[in-house]
């Protein structure tokens, strides 16, 4: 913990902390105790940058767990599960991904069969950054690089399902944001067998009904085309190019050539694949009408109506032309975005007509969309958005606890409590 923390600052950090060591399961961290109790993709690279604060030892366990799911193909999955839990603790389970009938799977681990942002290399130099010892945390990174060179290689051959130098999602789930309003038109043009398939014991938070049918409809499909890339380029409904998670992989990219120089590998493929995805963000993503990113359907090759969180992603790109800067901080400060919400960024422009404040990912405010903005902010030396976001914040886990997503008129938290990547992520802010 950092000497000049205030006294109500280190109160914080010590709730955060605690929420950490009981989510801790000896070798992962359930992304939330009850709800979520296995390990999540993007949330274990989050988690991993507060264990950094906390438990050095334990971040490089997470991580290091988490690619233990990792397919021979470089997929690395959006759940690995827990197989010490009851197989009903969490709907979907191992038994509706079946991962152990794939030949690229890792064997003695149950995994999902998709992705999700693909943080990881970002978050791998940042706790090289801010790791007490310089000597162990290379040795780490040497470890990890291959991983996340398999990581981003099958996400550059195999998900470039447009041959466009963008990476496409073919679940909402891959895009981390499940339910945004984005997914609503592709979703909605999914034929549905008549059986239903969403479970009763699914919670009151998530999701459920017509749009979870639509879900583990999509997952059946995948997992019975045996996740084949081919498969997926040629013939399966949803396929997205979504700007967060485009961002995402480019600043991953960058950062894996950071790593590549650490551990003496060549850096250069790393920079052109940040190159790649840079210039077909701009060239596909951006929309001049609105001054935003929007996400593409490739199945029609339009852009998606809706403005969200996620249209704020491409921040992460070091290089984005001075304009485009302009115009998105000029939304995300609006009546649309921060204008309006008493604690931003609601994750759907405010005047959308799908807004809704305490929809899940469908106008709430969530710490690691906040995080992952202000992180962007921070490198395009933008103090006033990165100051707004961190106070933002803050106040709302002070009001609120560790809550999984908040109401961003009011701050009201809403979802699951001791949520791990809420926690983890404000300890990783508080430095
Ligand atoms: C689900 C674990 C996950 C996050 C996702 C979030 C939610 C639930 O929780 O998904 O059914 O998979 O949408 O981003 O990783 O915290």
């Amino acid at each position: 913990m950092s000497s000049r923390l205030t006294g109500d600052e280190t109160a914080l950090w010590k709730a955060a902390a605690r929420v950490l060591d009981a989510n801790w399961t000896g070798t992962a961290t359930a992304a939330s105790p009850g709800l979520y109790p296995h390990q999540w993709s993007w949330d274990s690279a989050f988690i991993s940058l507060g264990l950094a604060r906390h438990r050095p030892d334990r971040a490089e366990t997470e991580l290091l767990s988490l690619f233990r799911g990792q397919w021979a193909d470089g997929m690395l999955p959006h759940i690995v599960f827990n197989t010490s839990l009851a197989r009903h603790a969490f709907f979907p389970g191992p038994d509706l991904w079946r991962s152990t009938e794939q030949p690229a799977a890792p064997r003695g681990v149950q995994t999902s069969g998709l992705t999700q942002p693909p943080v990881h290399a970002l978050v791998a130099l940042r706790l090289h950054e801010c790791a007490p010892d310089g000597e162990s945390s290379r040795g780490f990174l040497a470890r990890l690089y291959p991983l996340l060179a398999a990581q981003h290689r099958y996400l550059a051959t195999a998900r470039d399902l447009g041959s466009s130098g963008l990476i496409a999602i073919c679940h909402p789930w891959e895009s981390g944001l499940d339910n945004s309003p984005a997914w609503d038109r592709p979703l909605g043009a999914l034929q549905l067998p008549p059986t239903a398939y969403a479970p009763a014991q699914r919670s009151r938070t998530l999701p459920t009904g017509e749009d979870y049918d639509r879900y583990v409809r999509l997952v059946a499909l995948m997992r019975d085309a045996g996740y084949r890339p081919g498969y997926l380029r040629d013939s399966h409904p949803f396929a997205v190019e979504d700007p967060l998670v485009n961002a995402t992989f480019l600043a991953s990219a960058h950062a894996l050539a950071e790593v590549a120089r650490i551990v003496g590998a060549d850096p250069a493929p790393h920079l052109e694949a940040a190159q790649r995805v840079h210039a077909a963000l701009l060239d596909r993503l951006w929309d001049a009408d609105t001054g935003c990113f929007r996400a593409r359907d490739l199945r029609d090759d339009r852009l998606l109506p809706v403005i969200t969180a996620g249209s704020f992603g491409p921040l992460l790109d070091p290089e984005l032309p001075a304009a485009h800067v302009r115009n998105l901080v000029d939304l995300l400060l609006s009546a649309r975005f921060a204008g309006a919400a008493g604690y931003p960024v609601p994750t759907c422009d405010i005047q959308a007509p799908a807004f809704d404040r305490g929809g899940y990912w469908r106008g709430p405010t969530w710490v690691s969309t906040n995080w992952l903005i202000w992180y962007g902010a921070l490198a395009h030396g933008l103090p006033v958005v990165a100051d707004l976001l961190y106070g933002s914040t803050m106040r709302l886990v002070r009001q609120s606890g560790f809550r999984e997503f908040f109401d961003p008129f009011d701050g009201t938290g809403r979802g699951s409590h001791d949520y791990s990547w809420s926690a983890a992520l404000v300890l990783d802010l508080l430095g």
